[in-house]
């Protein structure tokens, strides 16, 4: 139904697949709601499809857009994340008055909805950036929205932004993350897990094709099966899905039909480039992006393929298929609880560093729906920062302690397995070295920091006493305090 005197609640700019979506979405749970699209086409075609599915106000041009919605004027952009949103943001900020929010619903960089959160407040406007999370059937269904700016702009849109939400368990998937941008910058780190999670599972599908030999439609029951357990998660019900999939075409499992070279656009390169920039070691999410990286250097493994690099004479293991199986269940487990635990630590790695304040309690509560890493996993997450908010890490945490214990051989007993069977399994592999490097009492550092004062005199610290010292390496190698 489309009524032009009727104020929208809220409105929506960019009617591509997220922004039809997500105003339809709005619609259906009984707010009016106005469209607007640059190419009026998008308008039409949505209404036409769709119009009878609740209260939408369309127009043509900006102005009318933002006359059709009531005050404080709430608009949703979802265009293409970058020169697009500035755009749109310029003409929203000219045609609103003061005290009117505009929200980017796209997948900005966090350090752009801050700048973006200044000039819009120059402007007299509010600016919230907010991560939406769910993909194209999130936003019709129900998303996880991760909001950011000011407070008051929470007050506002919490309602309408809650009606919605996915809701697990009566809670909605959304809340306020923090100020400017917090909410796109927890976006940013909840795709990068994404990125570790799908990679995670990956290895584990490789090690059970080419390890175990087994087919693809044999190992989505092996997936089914895991996702009645602790790995009951989105990811894995969909991993089940794609890899019983014939390739309608040949007949032949698609998987192995589809060119196995992966994208690394965007938010999963941004969050291993934030980590770096914070001195997060984020190594399962690193991995990950690199893992996409050497897949789609397509010349240079043609090339290694071609060359025929040497495999070695390693003589691969005999697995027991059962155990084997179980083992990378395991493996797959301690590797994507790695990968969360750095995520977390990145979100308060950056959250202090921008005074955020976020609370990794309401991560774990919204991130249990609607979006992609949804998992029953996030319960055991969220109960864990219930008991300590503080945890110096999320594996440290009694519940995911004792879990370990039961994944650290098998989890050994796999990157070993993957090593002798010449199998690349970057994140389970990495993110082992990684659990051992925390454990470890003694790491290289010391010798590295030796290394630094022999070249360049960058001084070191003792373990005995307080001070600053250096070798006079080129002299008479006396110990020497420098403060
Ligand atoms: P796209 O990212 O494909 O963007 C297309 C939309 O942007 C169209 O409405 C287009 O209008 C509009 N647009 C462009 Br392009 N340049 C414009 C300009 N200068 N002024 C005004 N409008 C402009 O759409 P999408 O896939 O629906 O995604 C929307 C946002 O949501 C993106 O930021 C995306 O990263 C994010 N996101 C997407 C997903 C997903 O699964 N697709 C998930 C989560 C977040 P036109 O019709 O006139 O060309």
């Amino acid at each position: 139904m489309t009524d032009k005197n009727e104020l929208a609640q809220i409105g929506v700019v960019g009617l591509a697949v997220m922004g039809s979506n997500l105003a339809r979405n709005f619609a259906r749970n009984g707010n009016t709601v106005a469209v607007y699209n640059r190419s009026p086409e998008k308008t039409h075609a949505l209404i036409e499809a769709h119009g009878e599915e609740g209260n939408f106000v369309p127009s043509e041009t900006i102005e009318d857009f933002v006359a059709s919605l009531e005050r404080p004027r709430k608009a949703i952009i979802m265009v293409k994340a970058g020169k697009a949103t500035d755009a749109v943001i310029d003409q929203l900020a000219e045609a609103m008055d003061d005290g009117d929010i505009i929200i980017d619903g796209g997948n900005a960089l966090f350090t752009d909805t801050i700048r973006r959160e200044k000039d819009v407040a120059a402007r007299g406007k509010h600016f919230v950036g907010a991560g939406i999370s769910g993909g194209e059937e999130g936003a019709l269904n129900g998303p996880a929205i991760m909001p950011g700016g000011p407070k008051e702009s929470w007050e506002t849109l919490g309602p309408i932004l809650e009606s919605i939400a996915a809701n697990v368990d009566g809670t909605p998937c959304v809340t306020h993350i923090g100020p400017d941008g917090a909410g796109h910058f927890v976006k940013m780190v909840h795709n990068g897990i994404e990125y570790a999670d799908m990679q995670v599972i990956g290895e584990a599908y490789q090690l059970l094709r080419y390890g175990a030999g087994m087919e693809p439609a044999e190992i989505a029951e092996v997936f089914r099966e895991w996702n009645s357990g602790d790995l009951d998660s989105y990811l894995i019900e969909i991993t089940a899905e794609v890899l019983a999939q014939k390739d309608p075409e040949t007949g032949a499992p698609l998987v192995d039909i589809i060119v196995d070279a992966a994208g690394q656009k965007g938010t999963g390169r941004w969050t291993a480039i934030n980590g770096l920039e914070l001195g997060v070691p984020i190594t399962g999410i690193a991995e990950s992006v690199f893992a996409r990286a050497l897949s789609s250097s397509t010349a240079q493994r043609r090339a290694a393929q071609e060359g025929q690099l040497p495999a070695g004479t390693i003589k691969a293991l005999d697995v027991d298929k059962a155990e084997f199986i179980e083992d990378v269940r395991r493996a797959l487990y301690a590797a994507k609880l790695i990968a969360y635990s750095q995520g977390f630590d990145e979100i308060k790695a950056g959250s202090e560093e921008f005074g955020w304040d976020v609370d990794p309690r309401d991560l774990a509560t919204i991130w249990r729906g609607g979006c992609i890493i949804r998992a029953k996993f996030l319960d055991r997450i969220r109960a864990a920062y219930d008991n300590n908010a503080d945890l110096p890490a999320l594996i440290l945490d009694p519940y995911f302690k004792s879990e370990l214990e039961d994944l650290i051989d098998p989890w050994r007993r796999v990157v070993v397995a993957a090593t002798q069977l010449g199998l690349p399994a970057p994140v389970f592999a990495s993110s082992l070295s990684y659990y051992d490097s925390l454990r470890a009492e003694r790491l290289p550092a010391a010798l590295i920091q030796g290394q630094r004062d022999f070249f360049g005199a960058h001084t070191f610290k003792r373990t005995d006493k307080p001070g600053t010292f250096h070798i006079e390496w080129s002299g008479d190698r006396s110990l020497t305090q420098t403060d």
